[in-house]
């Protein structure tokens, strides 16, 4: 009997749709079906991370009729997988001839070749995909999985990048905005939730004057409007016995993860020179504070991350590392290590220290003083999430003042038009609502 042929297929395969269906069905009229099911980073390297984890997908796919096995894909390169099995046959959907697939599709090619392999293309199903169906469920209900998608983001991916929005317009570029580098898409992973922003858009001091209450009406908006996941900026938690109805409401809305510090009394902003009148809180008591989180959270996907203040108030590395190994210890899931240096020296030392330790957690950085840093030297030292604290705030001011004195001092708009988004733009599809 002549041996079937072996079929190779790539998938994601998150929300199995008819379109999938249609394309198994003709690529098991060549002959034994492998898919070639994509990781959960694999996905995530060029597009949001799967609804459905890897586990989940491989579930479903294997029993597929038209499947006679299913193998990880780990990336977006094909070659690992066809070198392993060698398909005489290699089966996609026509529309990667161009966009971010391109250079995938041009390797296939080329690696066939080697083993005389043939790649068949056919048209996508039409009106169909993962992406529409995900957009209209989306469209119907913003908080689905919004709580889980940072925990599993910290999961799947090596560096989670999250930006100070301290506006639903923000939250409306940062969700969309993104470039392309060596094939692949970098953009903002989710918002940060600044108190330092959210108090100075309503001209007031970083003093915790601006009420929670205010602050949740903001985040509402903000996840009006998009789909990214949240990090709250919760001061030091505030009075413990409040905490576990203010953990609910941050849950119950959406927001991914809050930080609290482990300072005590007046509340003064971290970067501000004078930390005279600054009290970092007793241990003992800012685990109790982590412990009543752990306790009042209804899901371990809304993460604790302790902030550690020791850099900041001049306590050095030895407490640092002893918080962090408490805090840890407590419950937090993520540590963010603050500094207020130009140079990122002293959170690199904590780093070394800390990645030792067995009670390790994924660690947080706050480039605001140390902004020469680039992420790679964030990530080689063992950061997973970094966070642009107050920048697009930062833009802002400037931006306002500039163009305030500008039509002051020229009695007309003319000489702003340059630095500002011409009409026709805002009114545009792409930026329009
Ligand atoms: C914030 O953005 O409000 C922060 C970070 O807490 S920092 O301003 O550096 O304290
Ligand atoms: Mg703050």
């Amino acid at each position: 009997m002549k041996k079937k042929k072996l079929v190779y297929i790539a998938l994601a395969a998150d929300l199995l749709h008819e379109g999938h269906i249609n394309i198994l069905k003709k690529a098991a009229q060549h002959g034994n079906v492998v898919v070639g099911l994509l990781t959960d980073e694999a996905i995530s390297s060029y597009k949001k991370i799967p609804l459905l984890d890897y586990d989940a997908r491989e579930s479903i796919v294997k029993n597929l009729k038209m499947v006679k096995k299913v193998i990880p894909q780990s990336t977006m390169d094909y070659r690992p997988n066809l070198e392993k099995i060698r398909p005489n046959i290699v089966v996609h959907g026509k529309d990667w001839k161009s966009g971010i697939l391109k250079n995938s599709r041009k390797q296939v090619i080329r690696e066939l070749k080697k083993w005389s392999g043939k790649l068949i293309e056919y048209p996508y199903t039409k009106n169909i995909s993962s992406s529409i169906i995900k957009s209209k469920i989306s469209q119907s209900n913003k908080q689905f999985s919004r709580t889980s998608l940072l925990s599993r983001l910290i999961k799947v991916k090596k560096f989670v990048r999250i930006i100070e929005t301290h506006s639903p317009l923000v939250g409306h570029i940062v969700e969309k905005i993104n470039i392309k580098k060596n094939n692949k898409i970098i953009e903002f992973d989710g918002f940060w939730s600044s108190s330092l922003t959210d108090s100075l858009l309503r001209a007031k001091p970083d003093d915790q004057s601006v009420e929670l209450s205010t602050r949740i009406t903001a985040l509402n908006e903000l996840f009006d409007v998009t789909s990214k996941p949240l990090i709250f900026d919760g001061d030091n938690g505030g009075e413990p016995n409040h905490l576990r109805h203010k953990i609910n409401s941050l849950e119950r809305l959406g927001v991914s993860a809050i930080v609290i510090e482990d300072k005590i009394g007046p509340k003064i902003n971290s970067l501000s020179k004078n930390q005279n009148k600054s009290i970092q809180d007793k241990i003992k008591n800012f685990t109790k504070k982590i412990k009543i989180i752990t306790n009042a959270r209804k899901s371990k996907t809304f993460l604790i991350i302790a902030r550690i203040e020791s850099f900041v108030l001049g306590k050095g590395l030895n407490d640092s590392l002893r918080r962090a190994r408490e805090y840890s210890k407590a419950g937090a899931d993520a540590i963010l290590i603050h500094s207020k240096q130009d140079h990122p020296k002293e959170i690199f030392k904590f780093a070394k220290e800390f990645r030792k330790s067995p009670y390790f957690k994924p660690m947080v950085s706050v480039p605001s003083s140390y902004s020469k840093t680039y992420e790679k030297e964030l990530i080689k030292n063992g950061f997973s999430i970094v966070i642009y604290a107050n920048h697009f705030m930062r833009g802002y001011y400037k931006t306002i003042n500039e163009i305030a004195l500008k039509i002051l001092n020229n009695s007309r708009s003319y000489e702003v038009e340059n630095k500002i988004t011409p009409i026709k733009k805002i009114l545009e599809k792409s930026i329009g609502f």
